[in-house]
């Protein structure tokens, strides 16, 4: 089977390699999280397809880094406006893909994997070459030489919007890569592959391949010829790609879960602080930036969680294709258990179910209803791992000293979000956090430019702006000797 039709849609669900449909002796199934349904029957991919890839990457390459930056940027465009012109079918094959909703694929992630394009193709290349300066003389030439091909392995929780994130920079500053989405949510990289070839994009400058992260990923990794490795999604495997890479000194760049506290001081808004809140069951919790770790004033602990169960009451939960739905389903059975299997033990070791706490039976399937835990020790699983669902835990501190402590006190760092009114605290306390994002009285925003990821165990690197631009470049000095030339 070469094709598959999801929600209307043709997929075609071979591999995308070297400008060519190539598919593979096996399928795995792909299912939707919304009904459970075998959505698509998908090529799966192992060493002989990584290497036919990574070896049309490699040979796209130097045609490809020599094209103007200009035009570079010019088919990054025509690859934004094809995105733009299929938006609604991107939309559409994503929820039916990994549940989350859709009117936010339409309104606000589709969208931004078009601007992503955009944005890397003007900036980034506006800045190829810029840096001149002199010593005693010598005039040192920087230049930003692309490094050669990419290999970019993404998760399931937003699937493409994760990897235009890695493939607009990767690809305008005149590097080739290889794309290897997430086997849970296989079905947007075969079209924007469809959208590469319309847009005009050279044969191998972008390829796409399809199966498990231990199969076709582990092969994709171990390959000499891969100059960058990107990553997304969890720590077991980013530790299983660092060691693999190390062993070719391939650079990579990882980006990793979190346990990101929420901050909310006794001089905060409540009822901002009660929206923040909630907002982290966004996507059924399956957010890397989500700040599951409540942490509130005692003072106003008891008002901040009136106002906060107020509003998770009012969550409508189901069919993610529902305009009136805030909260879809999770991504898959085997995740609902892992997900479900936190909270039990949580509760076992003593948790109290403010809200939610277990499945949702009248929906069934996969979806989980909005929990809030209360009474969890700050050493507890609950409190120190990610659990990727809509499940947050309530903790109370005393003063400033406190509330800073807990939210440093674990493995991760990638975000951290304050509720307060007053100026001098939110300088104080965002200096003490340890986090790759501080947000004060808000959350999720960003500028493309500013840079994204974790520190500890969050992540190695950023993505974003000039971090974006250093990772996916080799940095050349030239000096030339003074007194022109002998
Ligand atoms: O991630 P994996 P999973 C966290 C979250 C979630 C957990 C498990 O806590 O519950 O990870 O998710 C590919 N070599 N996050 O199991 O396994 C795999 O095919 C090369 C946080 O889905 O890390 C997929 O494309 N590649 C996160 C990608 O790695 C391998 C988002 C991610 O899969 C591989 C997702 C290997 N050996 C999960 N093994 C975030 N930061 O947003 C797997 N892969």
């Amino acid at each position: 089977m070469t094709e598959a039709t999801v929600a209307g849609v043709a997929v075609d669900t071979r591999h995308w390699i070297g400008g060519e449909r190539v598919g593979s002796a096996e399928t795995f199934a792909d299912v939707s999280p919304i009904d459970g349904s075998v959505v698509a029957h998908i090529a799966r991919g192992g060493a002989a397809e990584a290497r036919a890839a990574v070896a049309a990457a490699r040979a796209a390459f130097p045609a490809w880094a020599a094209t103007p930056p200009a035009e570079r940027a010019r088919l990054l465009h025509a690859v934004a406006d094809g995105v733009e012109k299929r938006l609604a079918e991107l939309a559409i094959v994503e929820t039916t893909d990994n549940g989350a909703l859709l009117r936010s694929h339409l309104r606000g992630v589709m969208p931004r994997v078009a601007h992503n394009l955009r944005f890397f193709a003007d900036w980034l290349t506006d800045r190829l070459g810029h840096g001149d300066f002199d010593t005693r003389g010598h005039n040192n030439h920087v230049s930003w030489d692309p490094a050669g091909p990419c290999v970019l392995i993404t998760p399931w929780n937003a699937p493409l919007m994760l990897a235009t994130w890695k493939i607009a920079p990767a690809l305008a500053a005149g590097n080739t890569v290889v794309l290897k989405p997430a086997e849970w949510t296989p079905l947007t990289a075969s079209l924007f592959a469809d959208i590469t070839a319309e847009a005009g994009l050279p044969a191998g400058v972008f390829n796409v391949v399809q199966g498990y992260g231990e199969e076709v990923g582990a092969a994709l990794v171990e390959d000499p010829d891969v100059r960058r490795i990107s990553f997304t999604g969890s720590v077991p495997t980013a530790k299983a790609i660092g060691a693999a890479a190390g062993a070719n000194l391939t650079p990579t760049s990882l980006e990793l879960g979190g346990k990101s506290p929420l901050l909310v001081f006794a001089d905060a808004d409540l009822d901002l602080a009660a929206d923040l809140a909630v907002e982290q069951y966004d996507n059924a919790g399956q957010v890397c930036l989500a700040a599951t770790r409540i942490l509130v004033e005692d003072s106003v602990a008891e008002e901040f969680t009136a106002k906060f169960t107020e509003r998770a009451a009012k969550l409508v939960q189901g069919d993610p294709r529902d305009e009136a739905t805030g909260i879809g389903p999770n991504i898959h059975a085997e995740h609902l258990a892992r997900v479900d299997g936190f909270v039990q033990r949580a509760v076992a070791a003593g948790a109290s179910v403010v809200a939610g706490g277990g499945p949702n039976e009248e929906l069934g399937g996969l979806f989980y209803r909005p929990t809030l835990l209360t009474g969890v020790a700050q050493d507890s699983e609950i409190v120190q791992e990610e659990v990727f669902g809509p499940v947050l835990t309530l903790q109370t501190f005393a003063d400033e000293d406190e509330a800073v402590t807990l939210a440093n006190d674990t493995r991760f760092g990638l975000a951290a979000t304050v509720a307060t009114g007053d100026r001098d605290r939110a300088a104080r306390v965002t200096e003490r956090l340890v986090a790759g994002t501080v947000w004060v009285n808000c959350f999720f925003v960003r500028d493309l430019q500013a840079p994204f990821g974790g520190s500890r165990h969050s992540g190695v690197g950023r993505e974003g702006g000039t971090w974006s631009f250093d990772f996916y470049c080799d940095v050349k000095n030239t000096v030339t000797a003074p007194n022109g030339w002998r």
